[in-house]
């Protein structure tokens, strides 16, 4: 499907060596996952604070636990979709490409992304608290409580970054370093409203970067992006890499 881009977009697609793809929820809407602030979205149903933060895990860990196992079965359930294929198709294009994800479902790995930095961790991890032991096939049966380690009996817990808790440092001085260096940036299906990440856009404005918002919806980035293309991400990064491929052809690369 042909989409029309500006010739800003084209003429900074055209020599652009180094580019980010900063992701959120919406990417992986189009595979099934809710959205955590959309009509479906899950925080809707569950308020974040009462689900994805120590807090609530201290209060009520088999109800956390529960939410993550309903969560981990849809994202078993799902594949990848063009949009993610898309940013795989476009890594070759790039001397430098990063995929800077919010997400945790690991759908970009899954596409072929080769360089992704998971800000917020990844559901298909869990660890012990007491040792720290990765416990990656962890059986959780919620109604026989919450899992234990089978190293030290210490309480095991999803492998995810909660409300109130540090980003992964190596995770996030990685990102910022990409952001830093980008001369295009796309934040895609993104509401840009978790911080530190939803920082992280205008850190790649003021860094020099021409920076590109894919949404259906607009949100607080677009007034300050450089430009905002309507619409699903399964529709337009397709397009994008189709304009980016010509454009790379004409120029013989
Ligand atoms: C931190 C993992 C330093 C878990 C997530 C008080 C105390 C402490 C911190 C704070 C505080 N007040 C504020 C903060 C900061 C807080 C924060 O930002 N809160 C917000 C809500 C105000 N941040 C933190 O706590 C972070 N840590 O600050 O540490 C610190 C430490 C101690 C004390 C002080 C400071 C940690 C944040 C990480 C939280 N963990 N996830 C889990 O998933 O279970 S966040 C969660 O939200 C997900 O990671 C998700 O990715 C992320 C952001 O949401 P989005 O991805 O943007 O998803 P959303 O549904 O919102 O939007 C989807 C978009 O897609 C929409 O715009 C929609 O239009 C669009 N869309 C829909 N369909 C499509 C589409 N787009 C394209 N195509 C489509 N087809
Ligand atoms: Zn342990």
């Amino acid at each position: 499907m042909s989409v029309h881009l500006s010739d800003s977009l084209l003429a900074v697609l055209s020599r652009a060596t180094r580019a980010v793809a900063f992701t959120g929820a919406g990417i992986s809407a189009e595979s099934g996952v809710p959205t955590f602030r959309g009509a479906d979205g899950l925080w809707n149903k569950l308020k974040p604070e009462e689900l994805a933060s120590m807090d609530a895990f201290m209060k009520n860990p088999a109800l956390v636990w529960e939410w993550y196992v309903h969560r981990k079965t849809i994202m078993a359930a799902i594949v990848p979709n063009e949009g993610h294929r898309a940013l795989v198709r476009m890594e070759r294009h790039f001397a430098e490409f990063a995929v800077v994800t919010q997400n945790i479902d690991n759908l970009h790995r899954r596409a072929g992304s080769t360089r992704v930095m998971e800000l917020h961790g990844n559901i298909e991890r869990n660890y012990c608290m007491q040792c720290g032991k990765a416990c990656p096939d962890v059986a959780v049966v919620t109604d026989r409580g919450i899992p234990t380690c089978p190293a030290c009996g210490g309480r095991i817990r999803p492998d995810v970054v909660w409300f109130g808790e540090m980003l992964p440092d190596d995770e996030w001085e990685a990102a910022v370093r990409a952001t830093e260096r980008a001369e295009i940036f796309f934040s895609i299906g993104t509401s840009g409203v978790v911080y530190p990440a939803a920082s992280l856009p205008l850190m790649a404005r003021q860094a020099g970067a021409y920076v590109v918002e894919i949404n259906p919806d607009p949100t607080p980035l677009t007034p300050r992006a450089d430009e905002f293309l309507r619409g699903p991400a399964g529709m337009l990064l397709p397009a994008i890499c189709e304009e980016l491929e010509q454009c790379r052809q004409k120029r013989g690369r």
